[in-house]
């Protein structure tokens, strides 16, 4: 994969809420992971998990990420879901990468959501 298709921008609002230029309202923090309530909830349980490291997406993550920083990233979004109280009635985390899956912020990030019922994922099955 080539280098250029994860250049990172380190202007973007994921990395400003990094730098402490941006605040968040903070539900989690370790040495490689962040976890803080999304600013547009979609649901009544809305959190974003996020490595603390220079990663544009999934594709990025997944193929640089240390095993640390990938083993912190799961075991946070567990905890979070756990923490919020959604475990026992469940929630759905995802992660967008890319044009066809509308990322907004171009730095790696898991939603979780929770809280209320999600509905089936995405759309109705292929006919
Ligand atoms: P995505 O489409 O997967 O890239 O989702 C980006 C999410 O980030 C979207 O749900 C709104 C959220 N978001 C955007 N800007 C901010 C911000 O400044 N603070 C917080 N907490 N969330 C933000």
């Amino acid at each position: 994969m080539a280098a250029a298709e994860h250049a990172y921008d380190d202007g973007n609002v994921f990395a400003r809420i990094l730098r402490g230029e941006l605040p968040c309202d903070k539900v989690f923090e370790d040495e490689h992971t962040l976890a803080f309530r999304d600013i547009q909830p979609q649901t009544q349980v809305h959190i974003l998990v996020i490595p603390k490291g220079r990663y544009v997406s999934m594709a990025d993550f997944s193929a640089r990420a240390t095993g640390p920083e990938i083993e912190s990233l799961v075991r946070t979004i567990g905890q979070v879901a756990r923490e919020a109280g959604v475990e026992a009635d469940g929630y759905r985390f995802l992660s967008n990468h890319g044009e066809h899956a509308f990322q907004e912020v171009p730095h790696f990030h898991v939603h979780v959501f929770g809280g209320e019922p999600l509905g089936r994922m995405i759309k109705p099955p292929r006919a």
